[in-house]
């Protein structure tokens, strides 16, 4: 049977305006008022809040094995959670160890998502190259629904992609009409800044942001800009952090190329004055990469939001708790990186957004929601509120108030970044594929219930034009 939303005001990318929904089968089957629908529909009395798209996280790692151990939030407390604060759809990252298959490790995460409670993407990240990279990216744009592919130009020694292989790799992707994406950091930069500051005696959590100063992170955005550039195509920057890498796509957008860049919550709000708290416990779990950066970052990266220069906000969700981070606790190059959000992302940019007059309702389901279904081609059956789209809604009480604490959140670690905040503005229902899975503060979540969500490639024309390029090869002009 149906449920109607009944009372509320619909909110959009587009436009707000009164009316009810009603979701049937998973999707959704009218928008309108005085609706003709079926008796025995439930009905959800939205009591005049708002009714969105559910939000679209582009950027967490559940149960992700990372710097010798395994993040704490697994695939059903982490889609769990998400739902907890109106995010009804994640994209995870599938990451495979230098040298080994592409697809088996894209089969592994399929596997370990299973247990999802919502739905679910999965960007490939491409840590090496060889031939059997070039045929598995085919095989999963192909076959299994990948249409973007990450690199890690951090991480040296582990996961970094180098030169060469995001020359490959980019050019490889563009063929196939996939997009690149890339986390911008200077691995050889980061590597050779934390032996310093280690035989320099400091090894306290407060390396970390020193390791990686914001220009580590600009020549990157610049270096990775400039080869999408040549190879004329568009990239996407994950985790935007800095003035001077927002900077970069800025500049790179203000002349016309295709650079999309995504921005997490945390780094809209919390500043590097945390990694000075004298308690490990507390400065080390807030390393993450890149860093919390000093005052002045923040805003920066809020006008970045409001001026449409930053399209998605996420959180890269990766939790480790304490007894994970102490892995560091004499070497902070050895503290897992990653902190938690994927709860509170929705909440904290409405309050600091949307209740500052930074960002107008429509543009918070612009950057919670709709972008990031069109940048990764999931929409309109994501990110929309449209017949025949995914009946993923939240109903949105602006005047609920809540403090967010470790003690009361649904994720499965043991510190917020977020702790202490009140916030007014929060998730009252959460609706997944046309089902109340979150309602007056209690989940009601079926394990397994989420689905792995295909995303074409975003043009076959871009395969065409690959046959015509390689029957007209481009004559280079021996200089
Ligand atoms: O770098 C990432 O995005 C992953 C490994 C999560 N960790 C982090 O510090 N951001
Ligand atoms: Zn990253
Ligand atoms: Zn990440």
């Amino acid at each position: 049977m149906g449920v109607i939303i009944k009372g509320g005001t619909a909110v959009t990318a587009e436009q707000s305006f009164k009316a009810d929904v009603y979701c049937e089968d998973g999707r959704i089957a009218q928008v309108g008022l005085d609706l003709d629908t079926p008796t025995g529909a439930e009905v959800v009395d939205a009591g005049g809040q708002f009714v969105m798209p559910g939000g679209i996280d582009p950027h967490t790692h559940m149960q992700l094995p990372f710097m010798g151990t395994v993040a704490s939030e697994d695939f059903y407390t982490g889609t769990a959670a998400g739902l907890a604060g109106g995010t009804t759809c994640i994209i995870d990252f599938v990451i495979p160890a230098p040298q080994t298959s592409l697809l088996s490790a894209f089969h592994q995460w399929r596997e370990w998502a299973q247990k999802s409670v919502s739905d679910y993407a999965f960007h490939v990240a491409v840590t090496w190259w060889d031939d059997s990279v070039h045929q598995d990216m085919g095989t999963l744009v192909q076959e299994h629904g990948v249409n973007s592919f990450k690199h890690f130009m951090a991480y040296k020694g582990a996961i970094m992609a180098d030169d060469e292989v995001l020359v490959n790799s980019f050019t490889r992707a563009w063929e196939l009409g996939a997009l690149p994406t890339v986390h911008a950091e200077n691995g050889e930069l980061v590597w050779q800044l934390q032996r310093k500051l280690m035989e320099s005696g400091i090894t306290g959590p407060e390396g970390h942001p020193q390791s990686r100063p914001p220009e580590v992170e600009g020549e990157a955005a610049n270096r990775a800009i400039r080869i999408a550039q040549a190879l004329k195509t568009p990239v996407y920057l994950v985790h935007v952090s800095a003035k001077e890498s927002l900077g970069e796509v800025i500049r790179a957008r203000n002349e016309g190329q295709r650079v999309f860049g995504e921005v997490l919550a945390g780094h809209l709000l919390v500043d590097d004055s945390v990694y000075l708290n004298t308690d490990f416990d507390t400065a080390a779990a807030h390393v993450m990469s890149p860093p919390f950066r000093p005052k002045g970052h923040q805003e920066a990266l809020w006008r970045g939001l409001q001026s449409g220069n930053l399209q998605t906000t996420a959180t890269d969700h990766c939790c480790f708790c304490a007894d994970q981070k102490a892995m560091g606790k004499d070497d902070f190059t050895k503290i897992p990186n990653g902190t938690g959000g994927v709860e509170n992302r929705m909440e904290v940019l409405w309050h600091a957004g949307v209740n500052t007059g930074k960002l107008t309702m429509n543009e918070f389901v612009r950057v919670t929601s709709t972008n990031a279904a069109q940048i990764f081609n999931m929409y309109p059956r994501k990110g929309s509120i449209s017949v025949g789209a995914d009946a993923d809604l939240v109903i949105w009480d602006p005047e609920a108030s809540k403090t967010i604490s470790a003690k009361t959140h649904h994720q499965n670690v043991d510190y917020n970044i977020f702790e202490g905040m009140t916030v007014r503005g929060t998730a009252s229902h959460t609706i997944s594929q046309g089902k109340v899975v979150f309602k007056d503060g209690e989940l009601f979540v079926e394990r397994g219930a989420g689905r792995y969500i295909e995303r074409p490639p975003f043009a076959p024309y871009f395969d065409a034009i690959a046959k015509v390029r390689d029957q007209n090869p481009p004559v280079f002009v021996e200089r």
